[in-house]
């Protein structure tokens, strides 16, 4: 059998990301946003967790979050992929005021493959995703066994965290 040009496929990433608002009626904002992720040319939504209402981290005075983690695959690049997150939290007027403050849409890109990427504008695995409930809990529905570079398997992170701050919403 020959390998010709028309039997290359561009190679397709495995990415979670996640999902997170406290603003301007967040669960609507997350479902918007799951929209807009999938008509991103070159990427595709394949699975989406339940909503969970969270309790904020880092600045405790701000109104609770919905966190969803999602799952998708691209030929896009890391880099790439975050320009399109970028555009879309500023289509729903995200304002980068403080640090872990109130916003209406936060778009992380938490694992991408197997990868580690340590650059000024983007760090894979997530540099902080390994140490919140409101990631791993929604992160492990969908993905059981999955593996954080770096950081050993998800399922074992959760073991050593104080779950009480995340509630599953009613569907
Ligand atoms: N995001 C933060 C800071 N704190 N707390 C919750 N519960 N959920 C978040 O998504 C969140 C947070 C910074 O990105
Ligand atoms: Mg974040
Ligand atoms: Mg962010």
């Amino acid at each position: 059998m020959s390998l010709s040009a028309t039997n290359i496929t561009a190679f397709h990433s495995t990415v979670y990301i996640g999902l997170g608002s406290n603003l301007e009626q967040p669960i609507l904002q997350i479902k918007r946003a799951l929209q807009e992720l999938d008509e991103i040319p070159e990427a595709e939504l394949i699975c989406v967790s339940s909503f969970y209402q969270t309790a904020p981290v880092g600045i405790l005075d701000q109104p609770s979050f919905i966190n969803v983690v999602a799952e998708m695959t691209t030929t896009l690049a890391p880099q790439a992929l975050l320009a399109h997150f970028m555009a879309i939290e500023a289509a729903h007027a995200r304002e980068r005021l403080e640090k872990n403050g109130p916003r209406t849409l936060d778009l992380d890109i938490l694992i991408f493959n197997e990868w580690r990427i340590n650059n000024v504008s983007l760090v894979i695995p997530h540099p902080r995703m390994h140490e919140r409930a409101f990631v791993l809990i929604p992160l492990l529905e969908i993905a059981p066994d999955v593996y954080i570079p770096g950081k050993g398997f998800a399922k074992d992170r959760l073991d050593k965290l104080d779950l009480s701050g995340v509630q599953l919403l009613a569907a």
